[in-house]
C-alpha cells in the first residue's frame, strides 16, 4: 500500500510548495499529500537561501506526519537524501551525497532537500518535505555548481515517490540504524569542510557520520571531530587546498 502521494496537488506556480503544503498541512491534508509545482517564484533552501526554480525543473513538497518526537525529525533529511540519491541513479546518474542534503554528479549540485516541521505547544504536527531536482536546465544563476538530469517528468516523479516512502517507512521504523552506514555508502569522496570547534577552526576531511547523524571531521592531525550543521561549512575541495 503506498501513502506517498495518495493525494497529489499539482501547481503551474506558486511562491514555494514547502508554503503550500504547510498551508494544506494546517487545514488538515493526510500523511502524504504531495504538492508538485512546475516552477517557484520564491523557492527556499535552507538559511534564507533561494533554490533557483525555472520552469522544468522539478519543485516537490510532501506532509508528512509520521510518530516521531521533534528532536527525531532533523535526521530525516539524511534519508530522504539517500532516496533522492537512489532516483537519480535509478536513471544511470552517477549520484552522490554531500552533508547534510544535497545529491551531487560530478561534484555539480542536482538536488537539495529542505525538510521543515510545523509543531503545537513541543508537539510535532507535521513535517514538510521539500525536494528540488534540476530536470532538463540546469537554471542560469547557478549554471558554474548545477546539473541536470534529463529524464522525463513523470517518469522521475513516480521513481522518486516510491524511493522515498521506502527511506521514510525505514527511518521511521528503525531510527538512524539503517540510514547511516546507507548514507555513507553514497558519501561524495573527498571533500572537505570548515568547522568551528570549541572557537577554533578546522579545515578537515569529512569522515563520515556517526550513529545521531551528525557529521565527522578528521583535522589534519588525524583527530576526528562531531559537528553540528550550524557550525559546518562543507567545501568541495580536498582537505588542504
Ligand atoms: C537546499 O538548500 O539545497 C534545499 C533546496 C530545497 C528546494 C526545494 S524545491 C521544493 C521545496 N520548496 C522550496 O521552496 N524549497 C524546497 P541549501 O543547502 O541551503 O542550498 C541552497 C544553495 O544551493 C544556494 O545558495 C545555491 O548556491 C544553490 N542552488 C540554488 N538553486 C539551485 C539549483 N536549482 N540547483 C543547484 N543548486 C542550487
Amino acid at each position: 500500500m503506498t501513502w506517498l502521494g495518495a493525494q497529489r496537488i499539482d501547481l503551474e506556480s506558486c511562491a514555494s510548495t514547502n508554503d503550500e503544503a504547510a498551508r494544506f498541512a494546517r487545514a488538515g491534508a493526510l500523511h502524504g499529500t504531495i504538492v508538485i509545482a512546475e516552477r517557484q517564484e520564491a523557492g527556499r533552501g535552507r538559511a534564507g537561501r533561494a533554490w533557483a526554480s525555472p520552469a522544468g525543473g522539478l519543485y516537490f513538497s510532501a506532509v508528512m506526519r509520521p510518530p516521531l518526537p521533534l528532536a527525531e525529525v532533523p535526521p530525516l533529511t539524511l534519508a530522504i537524501g539517500i532516496a533522492v540519491c537512489d532516483a537519480a541513479r535509478a536513471f544511470g546518474a552517477a549520484a552522490q551525497l554531500k552533508w547534510p542534503n544535497d545529491v551531487l554528479v560530478a561534484d555539480k549540485k542536482l538536488a537539495g532537500v529542505l525538510v521543515e516541521t510545523q509543531s503545537q505547544s513541543g508537539r510535532l504536527d507535521s513535517v514538510i518535505v521539500g525536494i528540488g531536482v534540476n530536470l532538463e536546465i540546469v537554471p542560469p544563476e547557478v549554471a558554474h555548481r548545477a546539473t541536470a538530469l534529463h529524464v522525463d517528468r513523470e517518469t522521475f516523479i513516480a521513481e522518486l515517490i516510491a524511493r522515498v516512502e521506502v527511506w521514510t517507512d525505514r527511518y521511521i521504523a528503525c531510527g538512524l540504524e539503517m540510514i547511516v552506514p546507507a548514507w555513507q555508502e553514497r558519501m561524495a569522496p573527498g571533500l572537505s569542510a570548515r568547522a568551528t570547534i570549541d572557537g577554533a577552526a578546522i579545515v578537515g576531511e569529512l569522515a563520515g557520520i556517526d550513529g545521531d547523524g551528525a557529521l565527522l571531521l578528521r583535522d589534519p592531525r588525524g583527530i576526528v571531530h562531531r559537528v553540528r550543521s550550524g557550525d559546518v561549512e562543507v567545501i568541495q575541495a580536498p582537505a588542504g587546498l
